[in-house]
């Protein structure tokens, strides 16, 4: 019997995907069930949450246990996470946050009982040897930056709680993704976020990776979609748990140029790749995702062509009323 989610903790919920998950769970299980946590305190942000706030450093498993039994916490979405830019360029606070995060979260969980956490990887688990099309779900996992290791051993550490403590714990790898609340920070795949935000305020964008750059996206309603669905799905549905493959759409960063130009036909877009290509190059350039597809009815919405005309929508909006804040 798959238990109820009541009490509900969102880390790093100031964070891209957390805002905005925020807003979601508030929606579906009510604010006075939410309980969003981060590093960074609300006034730092543009977010509005509208659900009671927590200061929360996950390094610190005290002060994770004490927020879960003020507010009774029973399910944890565990989004506070250094990403694979930032990571590289300090990989032993990426070590310290993502694994030791991840573990004392676990850890708290399991103490207390929790009916299910939510653990998110990254298609930076793949690597060089990890074939680049319709990447496997179960396949080779060697990557090179400290990001894609903390990202693997967040998975191995999940499923080793699913069978040795019987926690429910799930996750699914992300690929770039797409939105127009919060900026995402320090991650490889940023260019397809600042693309649009260059494109709608000054016409122009320098991409920090080669145009032949094929790699994974997904539009951030439809990274939502996926939490939500795997945490609601029946536990005894699922053969993996955490490390879902979850494909959406698939584009070079020239395609994304040229979508862009379909709506602002002055675009022009150069490109001066970076370190981060190097990053990007050992990603896959698409993702088999029937496992997720077969196991939790996973289906994404949108496509390059959708996700592009509502991001220039939204963003147009907003720069005409003054308020594209980059
Ligand atoms: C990053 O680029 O680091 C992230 C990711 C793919 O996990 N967006």
């Amino acid at each position: 019997m798959t238990k109820k989610m009541e009490k509900i903790m969102i880390t790093g919920a100031l964070g891209q995907i957390g805002s905005e998950l925020v807003s979601v769970l508030r929606e579906k299980y009510g604010g006075k069930n939410i309980l969003a946590t981060d590093i960074k305190s609300p006034s730092q942000s543009t977010s509005s949450l509208s659900v009671p706030f927590e200061y929360l450093d996950v390094t610190h498993k005290d002060s994770i246990e004490n927020i879960v039994k003020k507010y009774r916490i029973d399910t944890i979405y565990h989004m506070s996470a250094i990403l694979s830019a930032t990571g590289e360029k300090n990989p032993h606070q990426a070590w310290d946050v993502n694994i030791n995060g991840t573990y004392n979260i676990l850890e708290v969980a399991r103490q207390e009982e929790m009916t299910r956490v939510f653990v998110p990887s990254s298609i930076a688990v793949f690597s060089p040897e990890t074939p680049r099309n319709h990447t496997p779900q179960d396949t080779v996992l060697k990557p090179r930056t400290m990001y894609g290791i903390t990202k693997v051993t967040g998975e191995l550490l999940s499923e080793y709680y699913v069978c040795r403590f019987g926690l429910d714990v799930r996750g699914c790898r992300y690929p770039g993704i797409i939105s127009h609340q919060t900026l995402p920070g320090g991650g490889t795949t940023d260019y397809a976020v600042e693309i649009f935000y260059e494109a709608v305020k000054n016409k122009h964008y320098t991409c920090f990776v080669r145009k032949d750059t094929r790699l994974p996206m997904m539009y951030m309603p439809d990274c939502l979609k996926a939490a939500v669905d795997l945490m609601e799905t029946d536990f005894s549905r699922l053969k993996h748990h955490a490390g879902f493959n979850v494909n959406a759409m698939s584009f070079s960063a020239e395609e994304l140029a040229v979508e862009i130009k379909k709506h602002i036909p002055d675009f022009v877009c150069e490109y001066k790749p970076d370190e981060r290509q190097n990053f990007a190059d050992t990603w896959p350039n698409t993702i088999d995702d029937s496992a997720a597809r077969r196991e939790w009815g996973w289906k994404p919405r949108y496509n390059l062509s959708s996700m592009a005309e509502d991001m220039v929508k939204v963003l147009s909006q907003r720069h005409q009323e003054g308020k594209l804040n980059y």
